[in-house]
This record gives C-alpha cells, sequence and structure tokens, in this order.
C-alpha cells in the first residue's frame, strides 16, 4: 500500500463533507445512562460527580451492585473507544497481532503525528517524514485496514485534536497510547492515557481495569479576560499541585468559568491534567460543546446528548457542596489570574509573568529568546491560532517587528485549511522568519531539526506545549524550554525576552516610538466555519481477512515479539544493581523520544536508549554504570546487555513519580527484554507503574523512603519470599554489600490477584494468548 500525502498546499475548492463517526455506538452509550446512573446513586448513596457518572455508567459488569472505594478497588470498565499514536501504535499492535483476534472490538484509530520532523516547512518536512518512515507508515496503514482500525495519515493532524474533533463526545470513556488522551476531557469524556498492552486488552474484547480513582475538584469562578488565557488555568493548578499532585485522581471543573470558557480551551486545560499525574479531568455538557461539536458537523451527537444532558454534568447539590463530595477542592478565581509561564525543566515550576524578571534573574535563567514555538496537541486549535495572530497582527501594524523566531504546529489538516482560509497563516508569515511546520507533534517531541542545537548551548525558547523536560525539543541538555499560552508565547516571540510583561511593557518599533501590544482577541470558533480538502483519514477494509501485514525478518524499524520468559515459581537471587536513577526520571530519560521514535517498533533496537537519560546516583553521570562483573564503568544498556549474557538477572532503583510523562510502554518492555526482574522506587507514575506490571516485571516502592540511600552500587540482591507473592503482602528483598554486611528491606506492591497471574504468565500478552488458546 502506498501512503499519500495529505495536501497542505493552497485552498482550492470547499469540499467539506462531514460524516460523524460511529454514532450508533454513541446512541448505545446513552441509552443505557438513565438505567445506570440511577443504579449508581442508589450504589453511593448520594448525588453524583460528573466523572463518578461517566465511571459508573461504563462498568465492565453493567449496571452498579455496590459502591467502589475511591483510591482502593481495582474496577473493570468498558471503554467505549481507542486512539493511538504511530509512536506507540506500532508496539501496542505487534502485541495487538498476537491476541488471535480478527478484528477490534471497539472503535479505534492510529494516527500518523509523531514521526515528521519539523526542518524547513510543511511540505518539504512531510514528504520527507514520509520518506524517511515509509516502512512504518505502510505497517500502520495496512495493520489497520486489516484489523478494522481508522487510519489517520501523515499530515492529518495531531492525535488528541483529531480526536476532539472527530470522536471525542460528552459521557464518553475513552483509552489512548498517549497520555495526552486526557484532552478529549474538553468535550466532557473521561479519556485514560495508558500503555499498550491496556488498549490491547480493550481492543480484544476484555475488560479494562481502573483503580477507582479519587477526585478533585476545581471551582472555577469568574471569567477570562484580557492576556490571560485557558493554558494559565493549568499552569496555575500545575503550580499548585505539582508534578504529582493529581496521581490517582480525576480533576473535575465547574462553575461558571468553567462554562464560560471554549470547549478547546478546556480541552488545553485537561490535556496538561497529564503534567500533574492526574489519570485524567473533564468538564461537564454545556452550550461550548454544544457549539464546538455543531461546527465539527456533530449535530447529531448534540441531539443525542440533549437528550440525557442533567446525565453529562455533575449533580448540582455536588457543585453547591464541592467539599462534601471531592477529596480535594481547588478554587481559582478567573477575574484574578493572571498569565503563567512555567518551567524550565519541569512543567509544573509556576512563576506569574509579572515575576518573570525578578525570578529569571534570580535563577539565572537565559532571558533572551531564539525560538518561540506554538502548537502541540495542547494548543493547536483554531482559537488559538486566532488569538496568537491576532497578536502578530497588532505588532505588525505598531511597525514591531518579532526579535525571536517563530514556528506553528497547526493540530489538524482542518484547522490549518480553515486558518489559512480566514487569513491567520498569512497573519504570521508576516514575519519573515516565521515557519508553518505540518500538521504533527514536531518540536514537541524531539522531532526538531533546530540548527546549532549540537552545540548545546545555554538558551531558552517558550512553547506553548505541555512538557519542557531537559533535551526533550532539541535534544540540547542547556535548552530552557518554558510553557506558556499560544498569546503569551507570540507576545514573547516579538520581544524577544522571556521577561517581557505584555500587561505593562513597552516595546520599540521602527520608527524608535515606544508601542504597546493590545490584548489578544480571536475567535472560539471560524466564522465561516470549518472548511477542508483532504482531511487525510483512512477507512479501514470491511473484510480484512485477506490483508497480510508484512514485517521483513532484517528491518531496523519493525521487530516481531517475542513472548517474555514465564517466571520459574523461584525466588530471584544474586541480582545485580543496573543503575540508582537520583532524582527525575521521566519516561523521556527511561527511553528517550526524538532521534529513538525511529525504532518504536523495533524492540532489540530501541532497548540501546534504555535508561540512558537517567542519573547515575553514583557519581551523578548519565549513561554510565559499573559492570560489576567486569569492575569496568560501561553504558547502561550495554551492561544490562553482559548481565543478560552472564544470565544474571538485574534491578533498577528509582526516586520519586519514576516513569512521570509519558505512556510509552518502551520504558518498561526495554528493562524487561535487557534482563531486568524489578523496578524499586520511592513513588511511580501510574501509567509507567502499570506498563511494568502488564510486561510481568516486579514494580517495587520502598516501605521506608529512607531504605533508597542503603542502596550501594556494588550490592547483590536475593528476592527471599517471591514464592508468596500475593495481594496487600510486603516482600522481603535482602540486599548484600560487597564487604559482606547485609540489610533486609520490606517492599511495597498494588498487585492484585490477576496482575500477579501477569508476572507469573511473564506478561499479561502471554496470558491472554493462553487463554484464547484455551478458549
Ligand atoms: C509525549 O508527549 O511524551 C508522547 C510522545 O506523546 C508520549 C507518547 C510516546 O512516548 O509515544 C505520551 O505522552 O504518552
Ligand atoms: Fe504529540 Fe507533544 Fe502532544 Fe505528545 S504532547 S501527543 S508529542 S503534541
Amino acid at each position: 500500500m502506498k501512503i499519500s500525502v495529505v495536501s497542505q498546499g493552497k485552498n482550492e475548492l470547499k469540499t467539506t463533507s462531514y460524516m460523524v463517526f460511529d454514532i450508533d455506538m454513541i446512541k448505545e452509550v446513552y441509552a443505557k445512562y438513565p438505567e445506570r446512573i440511577s443504579a449508581a446513586r442508589s450504589a453511593v448513596g448520594k448525588p453524583l460527580t460528573l466523572s463518578e457518572k461517566i465511571l459508573y455508567a461504563h462498568l465492565w459488569d453493567g449496571a452498579a451492585t455496590s459502591a467502589h472505594e475511591r483510591g482502593n478497588s481495582y474496577v473493570d470498565f468498558a471503554p467505549d473507544r481507542v486512539a493511538m499514536q504511530d509512536a506507540t501504535a506500532q508496539m501496542a499492535l505487534l502485541q495487538f497481532m498476537q491476541a488471535g483476534k480478527a478484528k477490534v472490538a471497539v472503535p479505534s484509530t492510529a494516527h500518523a503525528d509523531h514521526l515528521i520532523q519539523a526542518k524547513v516547512g510543511a511540505t518539504k518536512d512531510l514528504q520527507e517524514g514520509i520518506n524517511q518512515n515509509n516502512e512504518v507508515f505502510n505497517f500502520l496503514s495496512s495493520v489497520c485496514d486489516k484489523y478494522g482500525i481508522g487510519f489517520w495519515k501523515p499530515g492529518a493532524g495531531i492525535i488528541h485534536q483529531v480526536v476532539l474533533e472527530n470522536y471525542a463526545f460528552p459521557g464518553g470513556m475513552m483509552i489512548g497510547t498517549d497520555s495526552h488522551t486526557v484532552n478529549a476531557g474538553g468535550l466532557g469524556m473521561v479519556a485514560i492515557g495508558v500503555g499498550g498492552a491496556d488498549a490491547v486488552d480493550v481492543m480484544a474484547g476484555m475488560p479494562w481495569e481502573l483503580k477507582m480513582p479519587k477526585l478533585i475538584g476545581v471551582h472555577l469562578t469568574g471569567k477570562l479576560n484580557g492576556w490571560t488565557a485557558p493554558k494559565d488555568v493549568i499552569l496555575k493548578v500545575a503550580g499548585i499541585v505539582s508534578a504529582k499532585g493529581g496521581t490517582g485522581a480525576i480533576v473535575e471543573y465547574f462553575g461558571e468559568g468553567a462554562t464560560g470558557m471554549s470547549a478547546t480551551g478546556k480541552g488545553t486545560i485537561c490535556n496538561m491534567g497529564a503534567e500533574i499525574g492526574a489519570t485524567t479531568s473533564t468538564f461537564g455538557y454545556d452550550d461550548s460543546m454544544r457549539r464546538y461539536l455543531a461546527a465539527t458537523g456533530r449535530q447529531d451527537v448534540v441531539n443525542a446528548a440533549d437528550e440525557i444532558a442533567e446525565h453529562l454534568t455533575g449533580d448540582s447539590e455536588v457543585y453547591a457542596n464541592p467539599e462534601q463530595y471531592f477529596d480535594q477542592v481547588i478554587e481559582i478565581n478567573l477575574d484574578e489570574l493572571t498569565p503563567h509561564i512555567n518551567g524550565p525543566f519541569s512543567p509544573d515550576l509556576a512563576t506569574p509573568v509579572s515575576e518573570m524578571k525578578t525570578k529569571a534573574a534570580a535563577e539565572a535563567w537565559p532571558t533572551d529568546i531564539e525560538w518561540a514555538l506554538i502548537g502541540s496537541c495542547t494548543n493547536s486549535s483554531y482559537e488559538d491560532l486566532s488569538r496568537a495572530a491576532s497578536i502578530v497582527d497588532d505588532a505588525v501594524s505598531k511597525g514591531v517587528k518579532a526579535k525571536a523566531k517563530l514556528g506553528i504546529n497547526p493540530g489538524s489538516e482542518q484547522v490549518r485549511f480553515t486558518a489559512e482560509r480566514d487569513g491567520f497563516i498569512a497573519t504570521f508569515e508576516k514575519f519573515e522568519s516565521s515557519r508553518i511546520f505540518t500538521n504533527a507533534c514536531g518540536p514537541c517531541i524531539g522531532q526538531w531539526a533546530r540548527e546549532g542545537a549540537e552545540k548545546e548551548e545555554k538558551n531558552s525558547i517558550i512553547h506553548s506545549f505541555n512538557r519542557n523536560f531537559a533535551k526533550r525539543a532539541d535534544g540540547n541538555p542547556n535548552t530552557h524550554a518554558f510553557v506558556a499560552s499560544p498569546e503569551m508565547v507570540a507576545a514573547v516571540a516579538i520581544s524577544g525576552k522571556l521577561d517581557f510583561n505584555p500587561l505593562v511593557d513597552t516595546l520599540t518599533n521602527e520608527n524608535g516610538e515606544e508601542v504597546k501590544l493590545g490584548e489578544p482577541t480571536g475567535f472560539e470558533l471560524p466564522p465561516n466555519g470549518f472548511d477542508v480538502k483532504d482531511n487525510g483519514y483512512q477507512a479501514p477494509a470491511e473484510d480484512g481477512s485477506g490483508i497480510q501485514v508484512v514485517v521483513s525478518n532484517d528491518s531496523q524499524r519493525l521487530q516481531l515479539l517475542t513472548p517474555f520468559t514465564p517466571w520459574n515459581g523461584e525466588n530471584i537471587n544474586g541480582a545485580k544493581l543496573l543503575i540508582k536513577a537520583q532524582g527525575k526520571c521521566t519516561t523521556d530519560h527511561i527511553s528517550m523520544a526524538g532521534p529513538w521514535l525511529r525504532y518504536r517498533g523495533h524492540l532489540d533496537n530501541i532497548s540501546n536508549n534504555c535508561l540512558i537519560g537517567a542519573v547515575n546516583a553514583f557519581g551523578g553521570a548519565t549513561n554510565e554504570v559499573v559492570n560489576q562483573l567486569t569492575g569496568a564503568k560501561s553504558e547502561v544498556p550495554a551492561t544490562a546487555r553482559a548481565y543478560k549474557a552472564a544470565g544474571v538477572p538485574s534491578i533498577v532503583v528509582g526516586d520519586h513519580n519514576y516513569g512521570e510523562g509519558s505512556s510509552r510502554e518502551h520504558a518498561a518492555m526495554e528493562p524487561r527484554h535487557l534482563g531486568v526482574v524489578a523496578v524499586i522506587v520511592k513513588s511511580f507514575a501510574r501509567i509507567h507503574e502499570t506498563n511494568l506490571k502488564k510486561q510481568g516485571m516486579l514494580g517495587l516502592t520502598f516501605v521506608n523512603e529512607s531504605d533508597y540511600d542503603k542502596i550501594k552500587e556494588d550490592d547483590t540482591f536475593n528476592f527471599s519470599d517471591l514464592a508468596e507473592f500475593a495481594p496487600k503482602k510486603q516482600l522481603t528483598l535482602e540486599v548484600n554489600h560487597a564487604d559482606g554486611s547485609s540489610d533486609t528491606i520490606m517492599l511495597n506492591h498494588t498487585y492484585n490477584a490477576p496482575q500477579i497471574e501477569w508476572f507469573e504468565s511473564g506478561s499479561a500478552l502471554n496470558l491472554i494468548k493462553s487463554e484464547n488458546a484455551t478458549a
């Protein structure tokens, strides 16, 4: 099959013909709502939040018969749909191919968005992206065709914008193999990021398990105004709760401030809920959602949702007295909220724009901005582009030129096409140095050929993305990346200064006059409607049974999976320390993206990036550990391979919130493939912990956090009571030090009985396969 390019060329005829995807499925979901909500209400015994309504309406076993304890009970759910992006879909679909099913059990889509590099501009970059990744795109296209999965071709857009525009619906439940799947909360869904193995469960028609989340209520009063944007709400929330403050919780927004903002603005807020570790975030069904659904051709969804509208938002008693219903309540008054800039290196480091001058000086952050980037799944809607363009327009009309380069990645071809028709693209191009990149992730995931990045100079960039971990955008560890709203990014681009405060500061124009930028203006939705010539969608074959999916044996990009070895039932003895990671260890540190995205479908090749970004607690270097078999220093992946070859199991030790960030299961599969048996940390990020379990690893936490300090570089480890591995029972680790002394350390785990079976079987997939074989 040949992949065609979504043309990003000039607009031609209006050819939009909308189709509402899966409307019958949506109607079926809604048909069950009244009965299920009333069952949930009796089970819980009090008024319900929106999050509870959606969760209880999607129980695998049907109507609720009892309440599920938040933060404690594992519950089986039946999500309505699955979304995957190219960088995770490869591994998800390689696993699905092993599950022995002819078709996916629920509507599913895959989106080609992560693999296209931003270099010179959309047209060239997209073609280059296709040339570079042809093998992978062809694989995805044919697997999708075969198994009944919708495929959005390269250039169609970023998964979460495309999902919001086409598939998200109020009250629905979705999982997706990307942590920002949560973006669909902007249309009132419970949408959750997962690893590929979880997606395989749902696509194979099995229940999907989640620990009943806790609930955080965010009460938004007042109204956004002036320079303040939806992005500032989540930048502020991140500052309040920190990068792990939302762990295990759904964040539900309500109040006049919530209903007063656009659906895509709500999407921005939900999107970055991933950066506080939240399971997901959501908003009640309201007029902004009606408007957005109608504008994107889904009046049928509005009609269906309106029939059960009362069930698609929280009960009024809940919003009147939130403290009685949520585990935590946060109040934000939008009238008083001011623009924020978060960063560098962590998305929760929040600074109000008015304090940036002092803060940047105190921290010695470089304040000259060379690049300002607008885009990513967080902020690439029509509204975002229109508001950012208004700033550019204003500057141009006042004779001010941009000091920094501006790069734009529109969220979807529909957004780009419409924005071009309405003149916004031309506005951005009024600055000579502006670049319009492909409708794709681009710089957000390190797919950015930034000139000079290899020099590793200390510098700052600002962007409207969600993540700003070290090296993420351009691979340079000294790039200080700051996160802000698109309108602030435009203003900072124009001034060239990180600490520019458009509310009070002036700029000097070409005539030497001092001018002030006007407040942003824009359009929630295109006044003349959305339009697109080729949205880039490829429907799957009706009957895919005859389609062959070919993976060549000598491919460097794709590799069929070999099942992981089941546990032999014995205690694990004589394990060596692969690395004790210190401080922040996100999935970007464990399995870097950027240049490594090319190996996402090839487990052995991508394992060569295993933990290369993690900081070694002994000596502080990255990608340098001592091979305990030889005593020599060596790279992490090579050391792991040496232990594996010698038949010596290894373990990884880590700090807090280990595995924060992405859903990529490579961060669990790589260590597994390289012979790591256990990851022992102070605390885990949710998706990563599940990914470890799914791949048959031991993901354990210190009972006493300070035991982390007892682990020495040359220790040998024995798991002495693994044979009695059982739910809620601690495990014992004997730590034998090189000087002959030893410590006994107790470890907690959160495995329930079925998850212990995953460990015993070698992986969750092995278990599915054996169950299918005996069915
Ligand atoms: C990201 O933003 O880090 C990614 C790339 O979208 C990831 C998924 C991946 O690693 O492929 C995510 O957020 O889950
Ligand atoms: Fe793509 Fe960035 Fe969004 Fe991840 S966060 S899906 S890389 S745009």
